[in-house]
């Protein structure tokens, strides 16, 4: 049975990474990994993929259950069965057992009835059907278990799942690029890249790993965004986008054209699943558009501050777990002024503009990671706490 610090920190580790394999799959479930460990060797590993799918934990024992080449040698070397192997075993996981019937059976009853004795914990699973039960039924049938084990790493792994059942709402990711002067855009002609290849690379894949994309009414209409992640592979991100005033709609008016042939806007080309928040009074008018793309009415009366949480709102029953806001301005600052955000993703050139539109300002937050590409940086900040 394993024990001691360093060890235990290097399973639990490789736990994390493989709950990083289900980044952009398992949404609006958490990502979670798992190793089972027999003797100083990793016998079994799982995540968990995707929504109704085996959880980690049933992945990884089924990995020891139906051996690999490393459980094999030992069962050869031992002279024991696969079975026997998990009860002299310990199974380290990112987040506390479940213990309840959602679409799959409990975790904590099949680590149970699997005899696997000791248990390592990261996080505990804030899920009201859940809620410690996992940890106390493993207690109760005599596992030894240990928790809270590199919980703020475990934390950070899971922080779009722990924001949807803590905060109720999607985890939001606040990105936009700006020049060394402070520019997001310029003022007059044409949109011009602020970045390179490189980053446009990355902000791709980051869109692969988030469940939806945000841009408002002004950024729709002057970029004409695709939304999608074309520079690398993996999920597309449900497009969003915002109508309060006709504006999106005047434009569509004025420009007609085929649906999905030549669309004038990318948003309406029917490539991806996409929803466009409008004024209720402007529904009926979006008749033409609506098998292109999801028309949401809001309440013609509310305040213009209370949209965001409507959205919010909205995206959290469609569980969708987590949203990058891509601009612009008046949009990001929105949110910032509300607090309605998790992470701000700014990516930065060596380029001057001299003058044009302002990049938002951050109030109360942090830088807490810097990489750099090759003369271009991404500063990703939190907010800071209170
Ligand atoms: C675990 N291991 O790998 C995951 C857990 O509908 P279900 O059955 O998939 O249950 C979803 C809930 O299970 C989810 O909200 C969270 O509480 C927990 N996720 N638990 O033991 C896992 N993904
Ligand atoms: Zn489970």
């Amino acid at each position: 049975m394993q024990s001691g610090f360093p060890v235990e920190e290097k399973y639990m580790r490789r736990a994390f990474q493989l709950a990083s394999y289900g980044l952009g799959s398992a949404s609006p479930n958490p990502v979670v990994g798992c190793v089972i460990v027999y003797q100083d060797s990793i016998i079994g590993e799982g995540f968990h993929h995707q929504c109704g799918q085996p959880h980690a934990e049933v992945n990884a024992i089924n990995a020891v259950l139906r051996p690999n080449a490393v459980a094999r040698r030992l069962m050869l070397r031992s002279g024991l069965s696969a079975e026997q192997i998990l009860q002299d075993s310990t199974l380290y996981v990112s987040l506390e057992p479940c213990s309840h019937y959602g679409k799959t059976p409990p975790c904590a009853s099949l680590i149970i009835r699997s005899g696997i004795p000791r248990v390592v914990v990261s996080c505990p699973d804030p899920n009201p059907k859940v809620d410690g039960r996992g940890i106390a039924l493993l207690k109760e049938a005599g596992v030894q278990v240990r928790e809270h084990f590199l919980e703020e790493e475990g934390r950070e792994l899971g922080r779009r799942y722990f924001a949807n059942v803590e905060k109720r709402r999607p985890y939001v990711i606040l990105k936009w690029a700006r020049t060394a002067d402070g520019c997001i855009a310029a003022v007059q002609g044409e949109p011009c890249a602020i970045t390179g290849p490189l980053l446009q690379a990355l902000n791709h894949s980051y869109r692969t790993q988030e469940d939806a994309i945000l841009v408002g009414t002004g950024t729709l209409l002057s970029d004409n965004p695709r939304l999608n992640a074309r520079c690398f592979s993996g999920r597309q991100p449900v497009r969003i986008s915002l109508d309060f005033h006709g504006r999106v709609l005047e434009y569509l008016r004025s420009h007609p054209s085929p649906p999905h042939a030549s669309a004038p806007l990318h948003f309406f080309d029917g490539s991806q699943p996409s929803f466009l928040f409008v004024d209720a009074s402007l529904e009926s008018a979006y008749a033409p558009w609506k098998d292109l793309v999801k028309i949401v009415p809001v309440d013609t009366g509310i305040l213009p501050e209370d949209r965001i949480p409507v959205v919010l709102d909205f995206l959290q029953a469609e569980k969708i777990g987590s949203l990058i806001v891509e601009g612009g301005t008046a949009l990001l600052s929105s949110f910032i002024r509300q607090g309605s955000w998790d992470e701000a993703r700014v990516f930065t050139s060596p380029l001057a503009f001299g003058s044009g539109y302002h990049a938002p300002s951050l109030e109360n937050a942090a830088v807490v990671e810097t990489r750099a590409f090759a003369g271009e940086w991404v500063h990703v900040y939190k907010p800071l706490p209170g």
